[in-house]
């Protein structure tokens, strides 16, 4: 099926939640025959999407394949320019190195690249982040917005309060974020964020924002070196999430957070951000590529900077370490 055709049909069934839509009012949402329609609703069937057929009163979507294609996160989304553009694919390397890709083909803001599996996925400093098939959300996010580079670590915070907030919408769990940019449960990380940019000394072309969020792995889907570090939602809840219905959720959020972001700043982020921290107050151990320094999280400066205060009370400004609390 041609995608353009696709997404109409899709759109059309967002806009009517519930409600049946008929096959002449299809084939004229979609400019084609009744025929045709049902030869796409036939399709969508052989996806995975179950739709219901009631005679005089047309078709509705019953439910929807837990998978991420491009159709599946389409179905209900209501976003602007977030998501608007999927590049979906199976099985990837890492979905940071397509972005890349696509960014040099002048992808549009808001394109996005997801996989179900990565078989190299990246963390910070070339570390692993172990992506397996089917069980989280593995994708990378095309930014092009127009600040100066020094300003970018702020939309690693930006991105982790819309992953929070959506976590909270769709779990009911209450994560916490650790400065920079893990987010946790229980103490367990459950992402990881890896903003990586495409930039002259004072010019942005693209930012790529990786997201590695663990959704409905089991405790044993985790290899043994993560035991005890990392964590699930389903692990954390007990039940299972729609990945492609979290992930939209994470697009509005992330929309309406960057909207605000571009207009007003950093400052109202930055207060959100503040709500979810758990490093705040306490002393931490902050370690930087080229020392440690320990000392009480005084917060984070207008900026996105970790203060920390040390023993002999000079105030320190962190702009990218690896934290532990103590
Ligand atoms: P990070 O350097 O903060 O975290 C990496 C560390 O986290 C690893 O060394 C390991 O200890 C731990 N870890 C690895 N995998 C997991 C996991 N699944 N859950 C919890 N902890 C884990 C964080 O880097 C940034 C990760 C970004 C991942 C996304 S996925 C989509 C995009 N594509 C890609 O290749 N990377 C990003």
């Amino acid at each position: 099926m041609q995608s353009e055709l696709r997404k109409k049909l899709l759109d059309a069934f967002t806009q009517a939640g519930e409600q049946f839509l008929s096959g002449q009012h299809l084939a004229e949402v979609i400019g084609c025959s009744r025929t045709a329609v049902w030869k796409h609703i036939e399709e969508l069937r052989k996806e995975g999407f179950e739709l219901e057929a009631v005679r005089k009163k047309g078709y509705r979507i019953l439910k929807t394949p837990d998978k991420m294609t491009a159709d599946e996160i389409r179905l209900g989304l209501t976003t602007q320019f977030i998501g608007k553009n999927i590049h979906y694919q199976e099985s990837v390397d890492s979905t940071q190195l397509i972005a890349h890709k696509l960014t040099a083909e002048n992808a549009p803001e808001g394109t996005v690249v997801i996989a179900e599996e990565q078989l190299s996925g990246k963390g910070r400093l070339n570390r692993k982040w172990h992506s397996p098939k089917y069980t989280g959300i593995w994708m990378s996010l095309i930014l092009r917005p127009n600040i100066p580079p020094t300003k970018a670590p702020q939309l690693t915070l930006l991105t982790a309060v819309a992953i929070v907030q959506a976590i909270e919408e769709m779990s009911g769990l209450t994560p916490e974020i650790k400065w920079p940019n893990d987010i946790l449960l229980n103490g367990k990380k459950v992402t990881g964020i890896l903003t990586e940019l495409q930039a002259e000394a004072d010019r942005i072309h693209s930012i790529i924002v990786g997201i590695g969020l663990n959704v409905n792995q089991k405790q044993e889907d985790f290899p043994a070196e993560l035991h005890g570090i990392a964590s699930s939602l389903y692990i954390e809840s007990g039940s299972l999430t729609s990945r492609s219905a979290l992930i939209r959720s994470i697009f509005s959020h992330f929309e309406k957070l960057y909207i605000l972001y571009l207009k007003e700043g950093f400052y109202p982020i930055k207060i959100l951000w503040e709500g979810y921290a758990i490093s705040i107050g306490r002393v931490i151990k902050a370690r930087t590529l080229t020392n440690v320094i320990e000392g009480k999280a005084l917060g984070i400066t207008d900026e996105g900077v970790l203060m920390l205060e040390d023993k002999a009370g000079s105030i320190h400004h962190v702009y990218s370490a690896d934290i532990e609390l103590q």
